[in-house]
């Protein structure tokens, strides 16, 4: 059964220590989820823990409360509750021993497993946060600034600085609320948009200056390994996102980036536009996703991989333009 922001407060209400946890390499709807609810159950007095398995990335390093995310792969101790956000099922996390507990599914993913004691999904969320942000409603908890700043986190990023996803009037009324709560929306987008690191700047003009295009400039194709970071003086967090950059071009409909892992594994990541189902193409190489964003793992050489996802990809751009 599906639950609702009432069956979720109510069972939050009911319990006093409360853990809190989302994805592995979380995202900003994954730590603002996280952040924004933690705030929340602390102003009703409860005992709470957020846990997760890799550290908040570096742009959300100056939002309020940061510093309590732990990270780990296990939870140790006990707990009345444990609020699971942003994942379509247990594993998500990467955190041993949540399934001992009484958990509660929060999660706007299509094709959650329904694994919690409580479990709402809501997929027309634009972000989990606007989920959280229900959840706060009905525990009658006031939002302070640090509230809104982290439901602004989720909410900005899950839809790609407001360019997809379905928003609708309760996103902007979601936004309207964070900025009379005493949030800076000005601030806060240049914070998560704006502070990446000079690496990363570089290494985006590599890569975009060594795009291929195919099909008509329909199709870019991007290719990143360990020499290219290293000239740019980037890590692999500086690669977060860059398979998107291409689709700012109003010709390019789909994109693929190959990040070569160890000799001849690719690491392929596909976004597209629209009707471009590049989950079909993850779907040849047993990876998966959404329509207009997945990924797989592909071995062979260089070119073997390349001409394999072009071929593939410019079927999909075919049926889907
Ligand atoms: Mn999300």
């Amino acid at each position: 059964v599906n639950a609702s922001a009432a069956a979720v407060a109510a069972a939050l209400r009911d319990r006093h220590s409360i853990v809190l946890t989302s994805h592995a390499r979380p995202d900003g709807d994954a730590v603002g989820s996280c952040l924004a609810l933690a705030l929340a159950l602390d102003h009703l007095g409860k005992q709470v823990r957020v846990i997760l398995h890799d550290p908040v990335p570096m742009p959300y390093r100056d939002l309020p409360a940061v510093d309590r995310v732990e990270v780990g792969d296990r939870l140790s101790g006990t707990a009345d509750a444990v609020v699971v956000m942003e994942c379509s099922d247990l594993d998500r996390p990467d955190v041993a021993g949540l399934d001992q507990h009484f958990v509660v599914n929060v999660d706007h993913h299509l094709g959650n497993t329904m694994y919690g004691a409580v479990n709402w999904f809501d997929e027309s969320a634009a972000a989990c946060g606007e989920m959280v942000a229900d959840i706060i409603d009905a525990l009658n908890v006031p939002w302070t600034a640090d509230i809104a700043s982290h439901l602004f986190l989720a909410v900005a990023t899950d839809t790609g600085g407001f360019r997809y996803g379905p928003m609708t009037a309760r996103t902007f009324d979601l936004c309207r609320r964070i900025a009379l709560a005493g949030a800076n929306p000005a601030n806060l987008a240049r914070m998560i948009f704006d502070s990446f690191s000079l690496g990363r700047v570089r290494l985006t003009g590599a890569l975009l200056n060594a795009m291929e295009l195919h099909h008509d400039s329909r199709l870019a194709i991007l290719a990143l390994d360990d020499d290219l970071l290293s000239t740019c003086g980037a890590t692999p967090d500086d690669t977060e996102g860059l398979v998107n950059l291409p689709l700012g071009a109003r010709e390019v409909v789909a994109v693929a980036l190959l990040k070569r892992q160890n000799g001849n594994v690719f690491r392929v990541s596909l976004r597209s536009k629209g009707a471009v189902d590049v989950r079909a193409v993850a779907e040849t190489w047993d990876g998966g996703g959404h329509q207009n964003a997945a990924g797989c793992t592909v071995t062979g050489s260089t070119t073997e991989v390349r001409d394999a996802i072009v071929a593939r990809m410019k079927q999909v751009i075919d049926a889907g333009t």
